[in-house]
């Protein structure tokens, strides 16, 4: 059998090792840290021909065919050498964000962002992580502890990714997290007033002045605001905040945020427009029908009465121009203390237009130029794509076919449709590469579909044509390639983001995790390379950069470095200064953590005072990192080299209570531990 399969095995094998060599020689390089004594070990092998021998006998012990092991030396990554593209992916609902290198498909951190998540002591004590969680608690206090999320989105410079900041969604209530890429934590939670739910979001301008959010189902405005849903039509409305981002800040801000009131059908996904369409934003809607379910009452079910029309409305939104209208006194109405442009004044101003979309559209993606803005429908076969020029001259002409029930003018579909293509069934979203074609994903048929967009990326007979497709293992949702919604795609690599994995991994009970499939799109032929599965939580969009643009602390810069404010505490406790002050019910103190000692190791206390600990880790090694536990006060935190943390609490539990280091840092790191000892009341 396998002398059968194996049918130019060998040379295929020999060729490889000595591609990679060619390659590691060539490039020789520093991201990935150059191992010369792998280097050296392969061409000695390729040389006598005996790994060969020895990489065919593996290969026919372990089944592979000569298409596997070409697929395992295109993601193998010798330990110690690093991935080429990094993966941002949301966590679904675990709230978070996960890291994931590039071809490797490596998990590399999961960065905590919405909920609590011990190993990074986000939320169990530290006073930093404690006051971002808290801010994106509801107005009333009600906690807010899981999260969907939905889209990160890398800061961008000139429609880059510039690898500085990352944005990301909670669709279930309508939040936003910032997350720092200095350290990769979060440092400031939104949420987004007047709203409860999203979807069309995180969406970044060009240089990130703006992070959009739309909402998703509509509710009154704002939301806390009651009516019933007989008065659907005159009371329920959308809306897309713009959040203003300070970069220098690293913060969203409230001076220059405002909000755009929009009609109650359910705004989808959106996307900025880039070089000739920057400015614009474009975000697509369904729900036209205004259906509001109520199957008791015999009306059409949600999923019937949301479908019943043949197209739904692109929003077309000038975003320059309501960022002025904003600014103007009287053009806008305070609504839970934020700034909205009504929805009359938005039409009076000329800030929003709709154009017809076909079949339940789901993923606008705009073409790295901005020329075109693709856009793909659920229950249709085609993508649909658009011309900024043709919509620029139809609002200049005003020529329209008429204004919908709220008085949006809508252009005429024929004369802003530049193309459209059959892509297959149930296409919903694209994204890029450097050669001029458009990758979408194919839900209902499982395939990555690949065609040419027209000019200026292909002319003639090229253009606009389906050229191949790759069926993917299964239900595929997003599809990401390296950089391919930034102004110039990689190409090389995609990623289809596959919502079911069946029968793809072993059995791990009726909860199956989703499955990435790594494809390779640099040769003639898309090949799937890698499955990888994601068992925390439904991913939907990821986005991948190239690693060598992120530039993360190694350490942080100097000891007694406060995260929340990304500058030195000058209240953070000092190495040689190290202390307990009590005051009247109060015990505050100043402790240091390095290997293999906390210090001071004995805090007693009275049952029922304050306690508020300042801990700094003083190491200055890199990986040195400490946790402080206490246990029975579900408090634990992570410092990394150079961290100052505070935590508060109030020592109700009377007893002995040991206080240990988490974090395996040390021989001796069993032993770097304390006590708490609580003095009963009586
Ligand atoms: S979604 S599978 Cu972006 Cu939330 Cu389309
Ligand atoms: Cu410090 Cu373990």
């Amino acid at each position: 059998m396998f002398s059968k399969k194996s049918l130019g095995f060998s040379s295929l094998v020999i060729l490889f090792i000595v591609g990679i060599f060619m390659v590691s020689c060539k490039s020789g390089d520093s991201s990935n840290g150059g191992n010369a004594a792998n280097d050296s070990s392969a061409r000695t092998a390729a040389q006598n021909g005996s790994l060969s021998a020895s990489a065919e006998q593996i290969a026919a012990e372990r089944d592979l065919s000569p298409q596997d092991v070409e697929a395992a030396l295109k993601t193998y990554i010798p330990s110690g050498k690093h991935d080429e593209y990094l993966m941002f992916s949301s966590g679904g609902h675990s709230g978070q964000v996960f890291v994931i290198g590039v071809p490797s498909m490596r998990l590399l951190k999961v960065i905590a962002a919405f909920t609590p998540e011990p190993w990074q002591g986000f939320g169990f004590g530290s006073e930093e992580s404690m006051k971002v969680l808290k801010e994106g608690d509801m107005e009333s206090g009600k906690e807010l502890r899981w999260a969907d999320t939905h889209h990160p989105a890398l800061t961008e410079t000139d429609g880059e990714y510039d690898g500085e900041f990352l944005f990301i969604n909670d669709k279930a209530n309508a939040r936003v997290a910032v997350i720092d890429l200095r350290d990769f934590e979060t440092k400031q939670m939104i949420k987004t007033p007047n709203i409860i739910s999203d979807h069309g979001s995180t969406f970044v301008t060009p240089n990130s002045e703006y992070v959009i959010q739309a909402s998703q189902y509509a509710t009154t405005l704002p939301f806390s605001e009651y009516a019933g849903m007989d008065e659907y039509q005159e009371k329920f409305r959308g809306l897309i905040a713009f959040h203003k981002f300070d970069r220098d800040k690293g913060r969203i801000v409230e001076e220059g945020s405002f909000q755009m009131e929009l009609p109650p059908y359910w705004q989808d996904l959106c996307d900025a427009g880039k070089k000739v369409s920057e400015g614009w934003v474009f975000c697509n809607s369904i729900n036209t029908e205004l259906a509001t379910g109520g199957i008791e009452q015999g009306l059409p079910p949600f999923e019937a009465g949301v479908s019943q029309r043949d197209m739904d409305y692109m929003h077309v939104i000038n975003l320059n121009k309501a960022v002025e209208v904003a600014k103007q006194p009287g053009k806008t109405q305070e609504i839970s203390g934020v700034k909205v442009i009504p929805l009359d004044v938005a039409v009076s101003e000329g800030l929003l237009y709709f154009i017809p979309e076909p079949k339940s559209p789901h993923g606008v993606d705009v073409t790295p130029g901005g020329e075109y803005l693709v856009v793909s429908g659920k229950l249709d076969t085609h993508a649909t794509i658009y011309g900024f020029d043709l919509i620029q001259k139809a609002i200049k002409e005003e020529n329209f076919e008429g204004e919908d029930v709220y008085g949006v003018p809508i252009l005429k579909y024929n004369d802003v449709v530049a193309a459209q293509l059959e892509i297959g069934l149930g296409p919903l979203h694209t994204q890029f590469d450097n050669e001029g074609n458009a990758y979408t994903s194919v839900f209902i048929e499982s395939t990555l579909a690949k065609w040419k967009l027209g000019p200026p990326y292909n002319t003639g007979e090229d253009a606009w044509t389906l050229t191949e497709k790759v069926p993917v293992q299964y239900n595929i949702g997003h599809n990401v390639c390296a950089e391919g919604d930034t102004v110039s795609p990689d190409g090389k690599y995609c990623v289809a983001l596959n919502k079911w994995s069946i029968d793809r991994f072993s059995p791990v009970g009726p909860l199956l995790p989703q499955n990435f499939q790594l494809i390779d799109v640099s040769g003639d032929k898309m090949q799937v390379l890698y499955d990888m599965p994601i068992g925390v939580g439904e991913p939907h969009y990821v986005q991948m950069i190239k690693a060598d643009k992120l530039n993360p602390f190694p350490v942080y810069p100097e000891v007694g470095y406060n995260p929340g404010t990304m500058s030195v505490n000058p209240n953070a406790a000092k190495a040689g200064q190290e202390k307990i002050v009590r005051s009247d019910g109060k015990v505050e103190v100043w402790m240091s953590a390095i290997r293999s000692h906390f210090n001071p190791e004995h805090i007693t206390v009275n049952e029922g005072d304050e306690v508020i600990l300042h801990i700094t880790n003083v190491e200055r090694a890199r990986d040195a990192t400490h946790g402080f536990a206490i246990e029975g006060y579900n408090i634990n935190l992570s410092l990394e080299p150079g961290e100052a943390s505070t935590v508060k609490f109030t020592a109700d539990e009377p007893g002995v209570f040991p206080f240990y280091c988490s974090e395996f840092c040390s021989a001796l790191h069993l032993e770097m531990m304390g006590y708490l000892l609580v003095e009963p009341k009586n």
